[in-house]
């Protein structure tokens, strides 16, 4: 296991984004490197220790879903030789984790859908109802399956919590052509995801999409259907009207619930036993969602 990737490092790359996982770079003027760091977050604190290839389980899964999906999207090439400028180390470091993608013009709303009533929407609904709730039926419970997958966009915040917007506030902000072509994309996506998922034993309960344009075509950008992206359970631990465990990250989460911390930061140090659990979890993730060994993934990449 190598040393796992934790922060931005010093890529001979303009560095043009940070996430609280994630990096980006710029290529050329058309170009991104988009890097998955092995930084973890939870309760929305990063912690102190990465998690070894989290990175790689993600952007494997990434790659997984574009390839299944066949949609349009900003996926270039995962073949790092063909970018200039990187050492060795740095491509070794990030071979698996790193995608060269088409810039795009981002849309400036999170497209996010929901097959099941939980997280930001359960707390609305329970509480009386806000913008996702809009067009839901009295009576649900916690993690209720919806009768239809609902689209229920959200504003990106660039501090904190993004926001969730009314189906108006979405249209004044895209227009009624563009808002009715990303919510329809969006829930195609997630409906051949979750079909796909179940087939695996998975549920995928909600998940976050971004678009982007770029030579007039509505491009899927940033990261698809991973578990940062979106939320997935084992279909056998599924109980509605109550708290559903996450597939990824209830290992660490419990763990953390066992320390006397307030969630702000700074977090506890993850013993070493609680960083190996949380990445067999990752790596159990990307084999039962695609199938296919993470050792192969990592042949694959040239590791
Ligand atoms: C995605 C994000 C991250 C911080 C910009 N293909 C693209 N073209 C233009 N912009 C983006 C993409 Cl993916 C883009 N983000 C989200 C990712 C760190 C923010 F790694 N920001």
């Amino acid at each position: 296991m190598g040393t796992a990737l934790r922060c931005r490092g010093v890529l001979a790359l303009p560095h043009i984004a940070s996430g609280k996982v994630r990096e980006i770079y710029e290529i050329d003027p058309d170009h991104l490197l988009f890097v998955a760091t092995d930084r973890i977050s939870a309760y929305d604190v990063i912690l102190n220790q990465a998690i070894p290839d989290k990175g790689r389980v993600l952007t494997g899964l990434s790659l997984h879903f574009f390839d299944l999906l066949d949609t349009p999207n900003h996926l270039v090439s995962t073949d790092l030789s063909q970018v200039d400028g990187l050492t060795e180390d740095q491509r070794a470091e990030l071979a698996g984790r790193a995608m060269v993608v088409r810039r795009a013009e981002v849309v400036p709303v999170e497209c996010v859908v929901r097959g099941y009533l939980y997280g930001s929407s359960w707390r609305e609904y329970r509480d009386g109802g806000g913008p996702t709730t809009e067009h839901l039926p009295d009576g649900l419970r916690q993690a209720d399956k919806l009768d239809e997958p609902i689209f229920t966009p959200a504003t990106k915040a660039t501090t904190g919590h993004d926001e969730n917007i009314t189906e108006g506030q979405t249209r004044e902000i895209l227009g009624d052509d563009l808002y009715e072509e990303l919510r329809t994309r969006s829930i195609d996506i997630y409906t051949r995801a979750n079909e796909y998922a179940a087939e695996k034993g998975v549920i995928l309960a909600d998940t976050k999409f971004e678009f982007g344009h770029a030579n007039g075509e509505l491009l899927l950008i940033d990261e698809v259907l991973t578990p940062d992206s979106s939320r997935y359970w084992p279909t056998d631990a599924y109980e509605p009207g109550g708290e559903i465990p996450s597939f990824d990250k209830q290992y660490v989460r419990d763990w953390l619930e066992t320390q006397p911390w307030d969630k702000s930061p700074p977090p506890p140090d993850l013993p070493e036993e609680i960083v190996t659990g949380t990445r067999e979890r990752y790596v159990e993730a990307y084999e039962r969602i695609t199938g296919e060994s993470f050792d192969a993934y990592l042949e694959s990449t040239g590791r």
